[in-house]
């Protein structure tokens, strides 16, 4: 669906000066649902994953031609939207084959933030997620939603989002609906767009989103709303990752460390990995409450 529309949007505060003030950067955590951090990660790390991602979108034909696929301009012909298309399958498999893009998730600066939130050892959940959202594709657009109904598990998950490059806002970044965590676990119903379901909001809600840089994180509690903003750039690709975070010592769901989508197993995906890599199988040996689906 459209992004739902927003009255009040306060632009993002960085918190990094909180990373040496545990006490308050759990106050304001607790308080506000989400934190955000500018250029908590090496932006040239960053760059280099969007060159990967851009470089399969080049292969697809998804970047205009005869342009450097890290512009990311996308090919006018063509409106490819995340689903159950083959073509959204065949980039999102090879994009799942990134080594990159799974060390992301384990890049030490974003761990330092959920040890110090989180006051225990962290357990970045396997299931990283990539969106790639076409310009002109506003019909779907992320619906607001909260994450916990897709993670299960602990409500003290946290997700990640991370703007895979320069992200201004037209270009449609992550809106966080600010405080909405203290509503609790909210009914939903069916919309089009990742995910697939979404949350009423109601207008006076003051979200909290604008321009992001490359580097910069922003993280929400599972029961934060927020919804992907609509990418009116009209020419130019979206590029984030989501990924999620919980204290190792709650419960988490089997499936939040399965890869995303189920389209392969995690053999198929380090195929071509070195055999000794730390970022394969991280969790396995370590002591997880891990529950089934309900
Ligand atoms: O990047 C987006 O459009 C939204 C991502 C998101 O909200 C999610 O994956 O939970």
């Amino acid at each position: 669906m459209a992004m739902v529309n927003m009255t009040h949007v306060e632009s993002l505060q960085d918190a990094t000066g909180l990373l040496n003030q545990p006490v308050e950067l759990r106050r304001q955590a607790t308080e506000e649902g989400y934190l955000f951090f500018s250029n908590l990660l090496d932006s040239a790390k960053v760059l280099n994953l969007r060159q990967q991602i851009m470089a399969i979108c080049e292969k697809h034909g998804w970047t205009q031609s005869g342009t450097d696929c890290m512009e990311g301009l996308a090919n006018p012909e063509l409106l490819v939207v995340e689903g159950r298309d083959p073509r959204w399958q065949e980039f999102y498999i090879e994009v799942q084959k990134l080594r990159d893009f799974h060390q992301l998730a384990l890049d030490e600066n974003i761990i330092r933030v959920f040890d110090i939130l989180f006051g225990e050892t962290v357990l970045p959940h396997s299931r990283n997620i990539c969106r790639l959202v076409f310009p002109n594709s506003s019909s779907h657009s992320t619906p607001p939603h909260q994450d916990n109904l897709y993670i299960g598990g602990s409500t003290e998950t946290w997700t990640a989002w991370i703007p895979c490059g320069d992200c201004p806002a037209v270009l449609g970044g992550l809106a966080v609906a600010k405080g909405s965590h203290h509503q609790g676990q909210l009914a939903d119903k069916e919309a089009i767009g990742p995910g697939g379901r979404q949350v009423e909001v109601s207008t006076d809600q003051v979200w909290v989103g604008g321009d992001y840089s490359c580097g910069d994180v922003i993280i929400l509690h599972s029961l934060t709303v927020h919804q992907g903003c609509d990418n009116q750039s009209g020419n130019q690709l979206r590029v984030s990752c989501d990924f999620r975070y919980q204290p190792r010592s709650h419960p988490v769901r089997a499936d939040s460390l399965a890869p995303h989508m189920g389209w392969l197993n995690w053999e198929q995906i380090y195929w071509d990995w070195k055999t000794e890599d730390p970022v394969k199988y991280y969790w396995q040996n370590w002591d997880l409450q891990i529950m089934g689906k309900n």
